[in-house]
């Protein structure tokens, strides 16, 4: 189904047009109203007017999470206060949490985007959204939940966690539609199998998943076991939350809802656009968000894109392939963004530890498990056990209330973590998507 054919399936000169017009606006008004944005124009001698279609977005400057970072926490917002009325925060880089903000006019757009996405993978008004996202400053929540309240879908705001539960009101209500990780919807059919329940026969008809990587193999497998669609949705806090992307039921890339949000792809080393069809890192500029505008937002994440027509359904949004892998070292570990350098962080504030350290990653159960090896210092290592299970205590103490999850940690003797040459190697992952 298609949420609104009219923006959904624009002819390109329509939106070409539309997409010039929202741009010249918002590269006025983050010039005038947010400082930031005016030093970096004015750093390179650029004046809004010099911005005058779409095809001139090449001269504006990339920005980065680190600027998201340095103006920590609301400085890169382009409203007062008064005018925003949500505020949610995903994983820094470091101690700091990424902020962003919406005004009215974004909660508007952040459902208008959703209802297409719903709509888009095979959604109506009929279903029951069973929305096993994550509420709270996590962005899957809320988003999924605004989407279907604009659908006009019932929805279900379970949020994540508590699986029995889950199942239990999944065959109670006779939810049609599941929303979650695709490795959450795995752990779900494997607990649903331990309490003799068979997934393939519950009502669930659509899998709405995303929020991390995963294959065609995964989608397959859990189509299989659930006996539903399982689509891809794609999107990120800073953008908008989910609704940058979905699915139609061709399955043939992620339309991307291009009038808000312009898409580009780079070489992430030369900063020039790639062929259509290349691989290369995805930046995005919202065309008319108000509080938090982002002007070729550079995301880490590797796709290519595709604006031939789609071969399932009529829209014109341009599709882009699913997310081939990052640019950085982040990594996605039950939905939750985590990069080293948090680690790292609480690493150096802790009496004791060292900073080598190796994060190894598991999938166990469907479920994914972090295990963080942590060399200690030779005094340490002398002392009682007692004090070792203290400092291994106090380490998981740290790490979890900065990430949100849990982790565990195996203290290992000095100068037993590998030293690289070049570039640290931090992660091991033996998940297998
Ligand atoms: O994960 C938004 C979201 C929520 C998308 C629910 C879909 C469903 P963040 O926590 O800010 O936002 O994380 C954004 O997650 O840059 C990607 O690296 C990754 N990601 C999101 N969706 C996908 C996907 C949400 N479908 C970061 N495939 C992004 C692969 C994804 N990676």
């Amino acid at each position: 189904m298609i949420f609104n054919e009219k923006e959904e399936c624009m002819l390109p000169d329509e939106m070409k047009e539309l997409q010039s017009n929202r741009l010249k606006n918002l590269v006025n008004r983050v010039y005038e109203r947010v400082p930031f944005y005016k030093k970096k124009f004015d750093e390179i001698g650029l004046k809004p007017e010099h911005i005058q279609s779409i095809d001139d977005i090449e001269k504006l400057p990339f920005t980065k999470k680190v600027d998201l970072r340095d103006n920590y926490p609301f400085k890169l917002f382009a409203v007062p206060m008064e005018e925003i009325l949500e505020i949610h925060a995903s994983s820094g880089t470091t101690g700091k949490p990424t902020v962003v903000a919406y005004t009215k006019n974004d909660i508007k757009l952040w459902s208008t985007v959703m209802a297409r996405t719903i709509a888009g993978v095979g959604g109506t008004s009929k279903d029951i959204v069973q929305n096993a996202y994550g509420y709270g400053l996590f962005t899957g929540g809320l988003g999924v939940h605004y989407g279907a309240l604009e659908l006009g879908a019932a929805v279900v705001p379970v949020s994540s966690g508590g699986t029995k539960r889950q199942l239990m009101l999944m065959q109670d209500f006779k939810t049609t539609i599941l929303t979650c990780t695709p490795s959450y919807a795995l752990f779900m059919a494997e607990e649903a199998r331990e309490m003799g329940i068979d997934p393939a026969k519950t009502s669930i008809r659509i899998g709405i998943l995303g929020a991390e990587p995963w294959s065609d193999g995964m989608r397959k497998e859990i189509e299989k076991i659930w006996n539903i669609q399982a689509m891809d949705i794609y999107g990120l806090s800073e953008i908008i939350g989910p609704g940058v992307s979905f699915e139609c039921q061709g399955k043939c890339g992620l339309h991307i809802s291009s009038d808000f949000f312009y898409p580009e792809v780079i070489d992430p080393k030369t900063g020039k656009h790639v062929e259509e069809g290349e691989k290369g890192e995805l930046v995005i500029t919202t065309l008319t968000k108000e509080a938090l505008p982002l002007i070729r937002y550079k995301i880490g994440d590797i796709v290519s894109l595709d604006y031939s027509p789609c071969p399932e359904c009529k829209r014109t949004l341009p599709r882009m392939s699913k997310v081939a892998g990052r640019t950085d070292d982040m990594i996605i570990i039950r939905g939750v963004n985590v990069f080293p350098s948090q680690i790292e962080t609480v690493l150096l504030q802790v009496e004791g530890a060292e900073p080598h350290y190796l994060i190894v990653v598991d999938r166990q159960h469907s479920m994914d498990i972090m295990e963080v090896q942590v060399e200690v210092n030779e005094k340490v290592f002398s002392d009682e056990v007692k004090n070792l299970e203290n400092l291994s205590g106090k380490i998981k103490k740290e790490i979890e209330s900065v990430l949100g999850i849990m982790v565990n940690i195996k203290l290992v003797e000095p100068k037993t973590i590998e030293r690289s040459m070049g570039k640290a190697k931090r992660v091991i992952d033996k998940r297998k998507l």
